[in-house]
């Protein structure tokens, strides 16, 4: 009786947070690193971007950029220098943000890194 109740709160706080997968979740093909496809997959099915776009307009502007709270900058991540972040450079910059060694795949350590930035509750 008593092991069900903890393992029953296990699992709710487990599955409490809007998104909270785990790096060996995203890793589809279990090669221990994620490439941005897996990333993208994994980040694009919770719909964290439509979250900051306050005005729904499907693209973030300067305003909605910086209430995210991250230490970026805006006009890096706005590849086409449009003035707008779209979903895919906003991919794209964290994505590379985080990727430390700049190879195109996160490993555990990157993976650990941008978890500890906590935008994504993961
Ligand atoms: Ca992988
Ligand atoms: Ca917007
Ligand atoms: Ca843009
Ligand atoms: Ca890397």
């Amino acid at each position: 009786m008593y092991r069900t109740f903890i393992l029953s709160l296990a699992l709710a706080i487990g599955t409490t947070p809007a998104f909270a997968a785990s790096f060996s979740e995203l890793d589809s093909d279990g090669n221990q690193e994620l490439s941005r496809d897996e990333f993208y997959g994994g980040v694009a099915d919770i719909g964290t971007y439509s979250d900051w776009d306050a005005n729904s307009d499907g693209l973030l502007d300067e305003n909605e950029f910086n209430e995210i709270g991250g230490d970026w900058d805006y006009d890096t991540w706005d590849a086409d220098a449009n003035a707008y972040v779209d979903s895919g450079e906003f991919y794209d910059g964290y994505y590379a943000s985080y990727d430390a060694n700049e190879d195109g795949h996160w490993d555990g350590g990157e993976w650990d890194d941008a978890g500890e930035a906590g935008i994504f509750d993961w």
